[in-house]
């Protein structure tokens, strides 16, 4: 790297702790990747191999697309010195979540076409496609972009897709805070034209102009995440997010939003300097000055995050290691005003709103439990069929939410018998007649597209979610709501440390055990065993169960009581 691009790279940083010579490789790539170009345009057309090199599969992230490879042949092939069986995972940017019937279409179609017949909703509130091969990705980036959708950011050191709650009781509001999601989630997308040149064929065009006005050519230190919650919702999890908003309405109008900086997931078992930690509530913005608050937030991680250590590059970290007040004062110095005191709020959960919703006089949203947000065609319930036929007749939309789940937004009380009819002739009238631990159960994707899976989620949760309830029946307590989830590593992608129960892979068939987050998704999980297996995970349970039943306060959920005995 030439010395001018080195100082460039700190050009933006006002943190004289991160000298040059000690910044992270990832750093190194972003800087040489000619505003993420990289060599992946010629990478896709050389047929030699189904992959592409470690570096432009770093850049492809920016792209929204995954190298991944079938773990579960993977120990056959390298028998029979075959590479992997390479595919990517395409990731969609989906702001709150909220996709038309046309949309929904199209995703249909390209799934049927490249990625296996099925569609995965994400805990963000978006749509993940599996196992497309390297030669169908441009078709399945410009076949979305038919329908203006692309998955630009939708990975990489940039601000994801923004989140947004999902089904709230207030139509109108909704629709206010989707599109202020959409208008945040396009203004904080990088600016090169890369994407256009590689997916869509553009020609580069030659300008003066910066390339990333905001980010520079490092981008962030790491990927950041923004969410939008409208109390009493907590679908989103507000307190994980790098940065949310807490939408406040008062009579009856969106007034602005309380700032809630600092959180995230992601830790590592072997590594003590990283945690799960809890977003701080910052003050308060009028509306108004929203995408201003997110331009400060986001320009002090990218000044101030650190980049040598890409374990530490978060911005909680960041907001952990300066403090709240730092941060504070930051965001007043480059708003140009101070944070005003934060408004109170109230959240009640963080679940989804099940069935039938008044969103407003005479329309309905309807939200349904989908395991595991995988969508597909299984015998006797033919949900992505189901679905298909539904976005060909339903005038409103559909909406993903943070729990993986599904709402049909917008259906007349006239057409709510023909929905229910659709569902029930493809099998699935009964999808919420589930018992309340398995509606609030939510499982990261895991094994085997995950390349850092330790052990199964996806594919394991639903079956342990059955025992739990039998454990949960003996002792009087199988309508009892309780959060559960389950990752196949410590990353964290189903938000397992703010879970009442949690469970988070350490090897095949081993888990480290979490208690006692909150069902408002407000406290952290403690870990009360490690590396157990799943008749140690039941026996334990049981236990708690049996104590939670005979000496919980009232009115004690779960998750506190769990706290309350892991702690002691
Ligand atoms: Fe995640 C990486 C799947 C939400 C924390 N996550 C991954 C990768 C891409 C593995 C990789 O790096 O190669 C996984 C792809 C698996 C696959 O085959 O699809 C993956 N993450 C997911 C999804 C699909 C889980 C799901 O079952 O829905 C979620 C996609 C969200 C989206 O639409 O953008 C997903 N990931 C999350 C969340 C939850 C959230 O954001 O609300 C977290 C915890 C919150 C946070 O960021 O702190 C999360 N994912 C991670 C991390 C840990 C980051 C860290 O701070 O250390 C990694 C690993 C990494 O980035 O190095 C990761
Ligand atoms: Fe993969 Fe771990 Fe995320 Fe699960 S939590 S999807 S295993 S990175």
């Amino acid at each position: 790297m030439a010395s001018d691009e080195l100082a460039d790279l700190t050009d933006r940083s006002q943190d004289v702790s991160q000298p040059v010579d000690r910044l992270g490789i990832d750093e190194k790539i972003k800087a040489e990747s000619d505003y993420l170009r990289g060599t992946i345009d010629t990478a896709l057309l050389d047929q030699i191999t189904d992959s592409v090199s470690f570096e432009d599969g770093k850049l492809m992230k920016f792209h929204g697309v995954y190298q991944q490879d079938d773990r579960d042949v993977r120990d056959d092939r390298r028998r029979r010195k075959l590479e992997p069986d390479y595919r990517f995972m395409v990731r969609v940017r989906l702001p709150a979540g909220v996709c038309t019937t046309q949309q929904w279409l199209t995703m249909d179609q390209l799934a049927r076409d490249h990625g296996r017949a099925m569609l995965r909703l994400t805990t963000r509130q978006t749509f993940q496609f599996h196992w497309i091969l390297k030669d169908k990705l441009k078709d399945t980036i410009a076949g979305m972009h038919a329908v203006l959708l692309d998955t630009i950011a939708a990975c990489g050191d940039d601000a994801r897709t923004v989140m947004c709650t999902a089904n709230p009781d207030d139509g109108a509001i909704h629709a206010e805070l989707a599109a202020l999601t959409k208008a945040m989630s396009d203004h904080v997308i990088p600016r090169t034209r890369a994407y256009h040149e590689i997916w869509y064929g553009e020609q580069r065009v030659a300008s003066s102009a910066p390339q990333e006005p905001f980010y520079g050519p490092t981008y962030l230190p790491r990927k950041f995440k923004i969410g939008i919650a409208l109390p009493p919702s907590n679908d989103i999890d507000i307190y994980t997010q790098c940065l949310g908003f807490v939408a406040i309405v008062e009579g009856g109008q969106l007034s602005g939003f309380n700032l809630v900086v600092g959180g995230g997931m992601g830790r590592s078992d072997s590594d003590p300097d990283t945690f799960a930690r809890l977003g701080e509530v910052a003050g308060y913005v009028d509306k108004a000055d929203l995408i201003a608050a997110t331009d400060a937030v986001m320009g002090i991680q990218r000044d101030f995050g650190n980049r040598a250590i890409r374990a530490r590059a978060r911005f909680k970290y960041t907001v952990h290691d300066k403090g709240l007040a730092f941060i504070q004062a930051e965001i007043a110095r480059r708003m140009g005003k101070a944070l005003q005191p934060a408004r109170p709020f109230i959240f009640a959960n963080n679940g989804d709103s099940y069935g039938w919703v008044e969103v407003s006089p005479g329309v309905w949203n309807y939200t349904f439990f989908i395991e595991a947000g995988r969508i597909l065609n299984r015998t006797g319930h033919t949900l992505l069929d189901a679905l298909r036929e539904l976005a060909e007749v339903h005038p409103g939309t559909f909406r993903l939410t943070p729990n993986q789940n599904l709402t049909i937004a917008g259906v007349a009380d006239a057409d709510k018998a023909a929905v229910a009819q659709l569902f029930a002739r493809h099998g699935l009238g009964e999808a919420n007649a589930i018992s309340p631990l398995k509606q609030l159960s939510m499982p990261c994707v895991a094994l085997p597209t995950c390349p850092l899976a330790m052990a199964e989620a996806e594919r394991y949760l639903p079956e342990l979610v059955g025992k739990i309830d039998l454990r949960l029946a003996r002792h009087g307590l199988g309508e009892l709501p309780i959060t559960i989830r389950m990752t196949g590593c410590p990353n964290g992608c189903a938000r397992p440390y703010v879970a009442e129960i949690a469970l988070t892979g350490r090897a095949p068939g081993k888990y480290n055990l979490w208690l006692g987050g909150s069902p408002k998704g407000d406290r952290l999980a403690l870990l009360a065993r490690e590396n157990i297996g799943e008749a140690a995970i039941l026996d334990e349970l049981d236990g708690l169960f049996e104590r939670y039943a005979a000496e919980r306060q009232s009115d004690e959920s779960f998750g506190d009581f769990a706290h309350r005995r892991v702690q002691a």
